[in-house]
């Protein structure tokens, strides 16, 4: 298992997706080819002398190479997004510069164009720069600018993976959903025309029953659509400025961490401080990371056809398969019950407003800790209603209204997005109609 590999692409392993092409027969041509293809970039990746072409920038220590004379367009092209992307990433927003790995001593962050690489960033190894006290790697950039993250997303792919080589600068072992959401926020900032990021955010819609740093191992966009919960953030709590990504970059460095060698990996457990520790340091005092994922719920409403133009500044691009996913309609007087959300994660029920003169009371049930919501709001000021888990619910002039409930963790349990999520907390909702 090669540690340190963080790929933009997903896998051909689509969530849902049961008809998957047979793989070929173990020594077919076609598989052999792609072993010798494999064999190829190994031979090259890392090692710069080897490379035939160069291009240097004049402004910031990167070296762009290629292998064929005529590739110098795309090599130049390149560089020009991986300059906009230092600039953006590192003058604008604060990142840390990269710590190339560059056994040519140039200390210029090397990045290799080849067709049929991936577009990547491996961190190699451990830097030894003895004023580093945190877990600081050395990382390279592999980009296939012909392949599928090519053409028109050239730009925000750039500026995705020139991301992860400041992340390895500061904590190659961070959470590893966190390494997705961080770069895919960021495209939007470098090139906030090229909007490739609301797809992801589709996935991530579709699963409001897991947590926000939930990592599915690349099954789906769902780390990288996270990066809805970012932009809140930004809005909510940074004034809109980027800059509190890198911070809380910054402070969840840690000192190295044992490898485990059962998984080639240090223990998950062991990541401390992790990014939420991170963000609760830098948000308001009195607000912890379960408070601004109870008002998320709340926003993630707000997108699509729900936009209203205080939620999101590209909500409304969102398709509707981009807004949240409700789970069930209630009709009044239904009894409801849900195997339940992930804790940290939501579930979204639309009640239908009962009978003129009659009123809706619902209860909850449930072992665990749930926060309950209510949206749309009822006033052009308010954005939704908090409601007890044994309320009525008010309709105003509204046909229906949609419950949020989110799952609590345990009150004295911090969450942590390193351990594994737990059990849904399952539930049943009781409404009942009263005149
Ligand atoms: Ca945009
Ligand atoms: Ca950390
Ligand atoms: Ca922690």
């Amino acid at each position: 298992m090669k540690a340190g590999l963080i790929q933009i692409f997903l896998p051909a392993l689509v969530a849902g997706c049961s008809f998957l092409p047979a793989l070929p027969p173990v020594s077919s041509p076609l598989q052999s080819q792609a072993a010798k293809a494999k064999q190829a970039q190994a031979d090259l990746l890392d090692q710069p002398q080897k490379w035939p072409h160069l291009l240097n920038s004049k402004r910031y220590p990167l070296t762009v190479r290629y292998l064929l004379p005529g590739d110098k367009s795309q090599a130049e092209r390149v560089m020009g997004y991986l300059e906009k992307s230092w600039q953006v990433e590192i003058e604008q927003m604060g990142f840390p510069p990269p710590i190339p790995s560059d056994s040519t001593g140039s200390k210029r962050l090397q990045v290799y164009l080849m067709r049929g690489a991936d577009t990547a960033v491996e961190a190699t190894r451990p830097s030894k720069q003895p004023d580093l006290w945190w877990d600081a790697w050395e990382s390279y950039l592999s980009i296939d600018a012909w392949g599928p993250y090519g053409g028109e997303i050239l730009d925000s792919t750039t500026a995705h993976e020139f991301n992860h080589a400041l992340h390895a600068a500061l904590d190659w072992y961070e959470s590893p959903g966190f390494f997705e959401t961080s770069a895919t926020f960021i495209q939007d900032k470098v090139y906030p025309e090229d909007n490739d990021y609301l797809q992801q955010i589709e996935d991530f819609q579709s699963r409001p029953e897991w947590p926000v740093h939930h990592f599915d191992n690349y099954k789906t966009w769902y780390p990288y659509g996270a990066c809805l919960y970012l932009f809140f953030l930004e809005q909510r709590y940074f004034a809109n400025q980027p800059h509190f990504l890198a911070q809380i970059w910054k402070n969840s460095r840690n000192r190295p961490r044992p490898f485990d060698p059962k998984t080639g990996y240090p223990s998950p457990g062991s990541n401390e401080p992790d990014w939420v520790d991170a963000l609760e340091g830098l948000l308001p005092r009195g607000v912890d990371y379960a408070q601004t994922v109870v008002e998320f719920a709340r926003w993630r409403w707000y997108t699509g056809r729900h936009s209203d133009g205080k939620h999101f500044h590209e909500g409304a691009l969102l398709s509707p398969k981009a807004e949240v996913r409700i789970q069930s309609t209630l009709v009044p007087g239904q009894t409801y019950r849900s195997q339940g959300p992930l804790p940290m994660g939501s579930e979204y029920l639309k009640l239908k407003r009962p009978a003129p003169g009659q009123k809706l009371q619902i209860k909850l049930q449930a072992e665990g800790r749930f926060a309950l919501q209510l949206v749309p709001g009822l006033s052009p000021n308010s954005d939704g209603d908090m409601l007890d888990p044994n309320g009525q619910v008010e309709f105003g002039n509204l046909p229906e209204r949609t419950l949020i409930l989110t799952a609590l963790p345990p009150a004295d349990r911090p969450v942590d997005p390193d351990l594994p999520a737990g059990k849904p907390q399952a539930f049943q909702i009781l409404s009942t109609v009263t005149p």
